[in-house]
């Protein structure tokens, strides 16, 4: 698999011409976003990971087997930050979540965690504007049985708020556990 780093967009208008499907990644800070999709690449070190929430603070765009764009998007929920970035991620946002060449957004999620408000009106923006897959991170700290309960409650949550889900995946980056599955999903087999 080849995945190389193309460009970064800090606000809306900086976002690159639309040329191939893409598949972003989204959700809370310090989620597992950037260390989920290095673990997809098969690439440490390729999406830069943090133990401090709010490391990557643009839309990182990679191009992958020359076929489609891997979108590392700046996490939510940090509020840290200020004001000032939520406007920025906000309209960095509304400039991203309505490119047609989306072809999946990956909904990461903290299993440990309930959707509070902001979640499922992201979730529901999202499922809008493309097929919405769940994908639980950080598997590795709860035990299967609580894995199978949480995944069931949050399942159940979104739809009872009429977000749609394509797919829900569980996940353990550290582990590489459900990563092939989801890689299979994504790009399928034969382009590892
Ligand atoms: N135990 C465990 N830790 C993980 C896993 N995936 C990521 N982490 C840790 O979680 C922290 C945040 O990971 P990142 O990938 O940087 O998170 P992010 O969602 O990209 O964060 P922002 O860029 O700040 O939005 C790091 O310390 C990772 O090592 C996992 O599967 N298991
Ligand atoms: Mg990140």
């Amino acid at each position: 698999m080849k995945a190389v780093y193309e460009t970064s967009a800090a606000q809306a208008h900086q976002l690159p011409p639309m040329t191939l499907p893409e598949f972003a990644f989204i959700g809370r800070s310090n989620v597992g976003k950037s260390t989920l999709m290095n673990a997809i690449l098969n690439h440490t070190g390729l999406a830069r990971t943090s133990r401090q929430p709010g490391r990557t603070q643009m839309a990182n765009f990679f191009r992958v087997n020359e076929k489609w764009y891997f979108v590392d998007l700046p996490g939510y929920g940090f509020t840290a930050t200020g004001n000032r970035e939520h406007k920025d991620w906000q309209d960095l946002m509304d400039g991203y979540l309505v490119r047609p060449v989306i072809e999946k957004f990956l909904f990461l999620w903290d299993p440990r965690r309930d959707f509070d408000k902001a979640d499922y009106q992201i979730g529901l923006a999202l499922s809008e504007c493309a097929p919405l897959s769940l994908i639980l991170t950080k598997c590795d700290k709860i035990s299967r049985m609580e894995r199978l309960q949480r995944q069931k409650i949050l399942e159940n949550a979104f739809k009872s708020r009429g977000i749609k889900l394509a797919s829900t995946h569980a996940v353990s980056s550290l582990k590489k556990d459900g990563i092939e599955e989801l890689r299979e999903e994504l790009i399928g087999d034969k382009d590892k």
